[in-house]
């Protein structure tokens, strides 16, 4: 599948993901003067993963943004001064000055849910914020992101599995960017590709390169039709690098210098440049408008959340506990009774074909047997009966020239 974007939409693109880059940039001056309230994550070198992903979601899609996904919000309606004021703590910010980093969510507009610590958990909550939308028929696709060290908690492989179950429409972004904390990732998963979990649960994998914008949307924005026609989740594979440390007290001393160097020469935002010029999409001047709108509406955002006061201390007892929230009744879409556990009389809605014994076992393994080794019988006995789901390839694996030599 092929989604044409129109040049204002490969300008958007752009647009976010500068955004997103000069956005952390003023944010890194603010922690080094100490106006940052606890710590700072860096998406330097994944923005095309975290922008990608996200423009590929509708105005009625979910996301749960992780960390080092101010992209994905920016590009969702985040206005900048929401991140600086959140960052800074400051009472004009979406959690009052209640919390830090971008752990908040918009539920009522633009349909964010926040980050949750726990890595892996936001994939069992969004399965479920998937199946909700479902039984509302809203059609609606939710997205979450994980990093390659969050792709090994439990949450993330019982997450994965209900949402394969249940087919849940939705999509869950990995991205790989080589590090989890000081832990490469070769010293955490004994997988080449992470899109290799994905088989697991039965479910498509797509594997794109992180750092390819274009890739990265297509990539998305099939699976996201995809689970939107109802075919069940989808794992993405991003494959990027974390090119700062793991936040600002990390110097990242660990990673080789040649690995740098690798990844730098792949920077998402200068292969983009490179690839709009070529493209004849954009000219300096275009370039140099929008880097100077995007450096004065940074400006004007930073100053709002430079003169927001922090929060009046009697807000720290407001909104902590349940302020009649338990007397909230359930809205019932449908009546009561039709979704209550089914009675005796009521005719199950499917058919049970398999019945999972080693007989049918024991026939795979007599067919492949004939001709094939034991090992490869042996394997082939423990094969699901139905065929894994095929990895899909998309990005530079494909196209080794970078973004011009995608199409
Ligand atoms: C369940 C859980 N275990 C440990 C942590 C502590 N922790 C926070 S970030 C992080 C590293 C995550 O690495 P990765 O998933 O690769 O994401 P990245 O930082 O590279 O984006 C760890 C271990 C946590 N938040 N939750
Ligand atoms: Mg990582």
């Amino acid at each position: 599948m092929k989604f044409p974007l129109t040049r204002e939409q490969h300008l958007e693109l752009y647009y976010y993901m500068q955004l997103n880059r000069s956005l952390e940039d003023h944010m890194v001056r603010l922690f080094r003067q100490n106006k940052i309230v606890g710590g700072l994550y860096s998406s330097f070198g994944q923005e095309a993963t975290s922008v990608g992903t996200a423009y590929a979601l509708e105005k009625r899609d979910w996301m749960a943004p992780m960390i080092r996904n101010i992209g994905s919000l920016l590009v969702k309606g985040v206005p900048p001064r929401s991140i600086f004021t959140q960052h800074m703590a400051r009472y004009t910010s979406p959690t009052l000055g209640k919390d830090g980093t971008s752990h908040f969510g918009d539920l009522e507009n633009l349909h964010i849910v926040s980050p949750i610590s726990m890595l892996g958990d936001l994939i069992p909550v969004m399965t479920g914020l998937a199946m909700a939308g479902r039984y509302l028929g809203q059609k609606i696709v939710a997205m979450t992101w994980i990093g390659d060290g969050g792709s090994s908690t439990g949450a993330f492989h019982e997450g994965m599995n209900f949402a394969a179950a249940q087919r849940a429409p939705f999509v869950l972004v990995v991205e790989n960017n080589q590090w989890a904390y000081s832990t490469p990732v070769g010293r955490q998963v004994p997988l080449k590709n992470l899109v290799d979990r994905a088989k697991a649960y039965g479910v498509q994998g797509y594997i794109v390169d992180g750092n390819d914008i274009v890739a990265v949307y297509q990539t998305a924005k099939e699976a996201v039709e995809r689970c939107r026609a109802g075919e069940g989740p989808i794992l993405i594979e991003a494959k990027t690098m974390r090119m700062k440390g793991h936040a600002q007290h990390d110097p990242a001393e660990y990673v080789p210098k040649e690995m740098v160097a690798y990844w730098q020469a792949r920077d998402p935002i200068t292969l983009y440049e490179k690839y709009l010029t070529e493209q004849k999409l954009w000219d300096a001047k275009t370039k140099a408008e929008m880097d100077t709108h995007i450096e004065r509406l940074l400006q004007q955002e930073q100053e709002f959340a430079e003169n927001s006061p922090f929060p009046p201390p009697e807000l720290a007892e407001q909104g902590v506990y349940c302020e009649g929230c338990h007397e909230i009744k359930a809205k019932w879409e449908r009546p009561i009774k039709e979704v209550l556990p089914p009675k005796a009389s009521v005719k199950p809605n499917w058919t049970v074909e398999n019945f999972g014994g080693m007989d049918e076992a024991a026939a795979i393994t007599r067919q492949t047997a004939e001709g094939s080794s034991d090992d490869g019988a042996r394997r082939a006995a423990t094969r699901p009966a139905k065929k894994a789901s095929p990895v899909k390839m998309a990005g530079r694996a494909k196209a080794p020239a970078g973004p011009r030599g995608r199409r």
